[in-house]
């Protein structure tokens, strides 16, 4: 298991489902059902080894962050210090709202201990006495069935004072968000915890330096606390046995767009894209002209066999000129107009933005929205698509966080790729592919 091999087909039944295994399933959010299917052994084997072989076993599993942007867990949980006498916090980012993202949202709702389970090793591996699980306000059940699920787990022992008489006190608390996807930047989502505005801290210093009242802390998605249940549970040869080589283990990626299946599917890192679309996913509905892998956010791709062939992991996707993110990947139909299409993600930015700094809230929030909303109504003139690439020269790299750059990544892509579309707007206010009856307009 130590020399991982090159994936040759998700199909192979080694590849059993572990972070999804028990979601549909009957009653599987009660604690119940969680402790039948062998829930919390994980967390018992931890207080086993000790904090420190805990931080060393997530490390050598080779888990990566499962909230977009895939930095080492273990390293980042090394982070911490280690005997500074300051009370240290632990986060969980639910405030999953990246368009295309959809996999945290039933983790939340279908396996609520998973998550509590991954909390409380990360918490006993970087000295965390209270966690905070940051919830997008539009997961009601989700947040409704976490909390439950930390009653029953305070009630049985599993929270509170002295966890299962190991001497380790953890205390576990729901925060809603209130329908901000700037909340899910971790320096924001951290004002937003202490009852700030959500605007987003400058970095360095990192969270686990000071973050949540200025305090050592750590952040992860809840699929990341999640893998670090399975990883303590089987082991990190098992879960480094999964993957390619700088990409370990297993991932949920996130298939919309006019598939035959749409939904969520647990799948090695490394399975190629045409692989999860035919094979999984039952394939498109309709002629398709763009891939967009990770969510809104990562550059869009253009559908060839090329990119089908290319494996969903962080180095093949990155060698293909995007980003694996969330692994949300969303097909873009070749009947739709792409500068349509674009336009809708720049309103979602722009209307997402916190408004602190100007290249976002003026870029952006302004001069981006208005110049699509004037190309699409049929109002634009030669030069528009340039000087849409020359505003994404000042406002690339020169915003305060990364919410701008991620809206010139559907923006920049969709003109390399589509400037044929692009032109057609300029010069003559017809699009190539006129708007499209849809179900919600009948
Ligand atoms: C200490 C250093 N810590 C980095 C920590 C940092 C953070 C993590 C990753 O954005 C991306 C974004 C979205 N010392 C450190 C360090 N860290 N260097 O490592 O940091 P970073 O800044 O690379 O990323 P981020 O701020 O966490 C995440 C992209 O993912 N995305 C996903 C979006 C998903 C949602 C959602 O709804 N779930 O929003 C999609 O592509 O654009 O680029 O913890 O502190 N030297």
């Amino acid at each position: 298991p130590n020399t991982p091999q090159p994936i040759t087909s998700a199909l192979d039944p080694r590849f059993a489902p572990t972070l999804y295994a028990r979601v549909g399933r009957p009653d599987a959010y009660t604690l119940d059902t969680y402790l039948q299917d062998g829930g919390y052994m994980a967390v018992r084997r931890a207080f086993a080894l000790g904090p420190d072989a805990v931080i060393d076993e997530v490390k050598k599993s080779g888990l990566r962050g499962r909230g977009g942007a895939g930095f080492a867990t273990g390293l980042k949980w090394s982070f911490m210090p280690l005997n500074d006498g300051k009370p240290h916090y632990i986060i969980c980012n639910a405030d999953e709202s990246e368009p295309g993202s959809f996999k945290d949202r039933y983790l939340l709702s279908e396996d609520p201990h998973q998550l509590i389970e991954g909390m409380l090793i990360a918490g006993y591996a970087m000295r965390a006495s209270v966690g905070y699980i940051y919830i997008r306000g539009e997961y009601v059940q989700g947040a409704e069935r976490m909390q439950r699920a930390i009653e029953e787990a305070r009630a049985a022992g599993l929270l509170g004072q002295n966890v299962l008489g190991s001497g380790f006190d953890f205390q576990l608390h729901v925060h809603r968000g209130a329908g901000a996807y700037i909340c899910g930047e971790e320096t924001a989502l951290m004002n937003s915890l202490e009852g700030l505005r959500a605007n987003p801290r400058l970095k360095p210093p990192f969270p686990a330096a000071a973050g949540l009242y200025g305090l050592p802390t750590t952040i992860n998605n809840v699929e990341t606390f999640c893998a670090a249940t399975q990883i303590l549970r089987y082991g990190w040869e098992w879960h480094a046995g999964m993957g390619t080589e700088k990409s370990r283990g297993m991932k949920l990626f996130q298939i919309s767009g006019p598939v035959r299946r749409p939904g969520v599917y647990e799948l090695p890192l490394g399975t190629t894209f045409r692989e999860l679309i035919f094979d999984w996913a039952g394939g498109p509905l309709e002629p398709i002209k763009a891939i967009i892998p990770g969510g809104s956010s990562c550059p869009m791709l253009p559908y060839s066999d090329k990119i089908l062939d290319t494996g969903m992991d962080y180095e093949s996707v990155a060698a293909a000129g995007s980003m694996l993110g969330t692994g949300g990947v969303t097909l873009v139909p070749t009947a739709d107009c792409i500068v349509n299409a674009t336009w809708n993600l720049v309103r979602f930015y722009a209307h997402e933005s916190c408004g602190k700094c100007t290249p976002c809230r003026e870029g952006i929030s302004s001069w981006m929205t208005r110049m699509y909303e004037k190309l699409v109504r049929g109002h634009g003139q030669p030069g528009d698509t340039d000087l849409i690439l020359d505003m994404s020269d000042n406002i690339g790299g020169k915003s305060f966080c990364a919410l701008a750059d991620a809206c010139l990544g559907p923006v920049l892509s969709s003109i390399r790729l589509f400037r044929d579309e692009y032109d057609a707007l300029e010069r003559t206010g017809t699009p190539l592919y006129p708007a499209r009856k849809r179900w919600r307009d009948e």
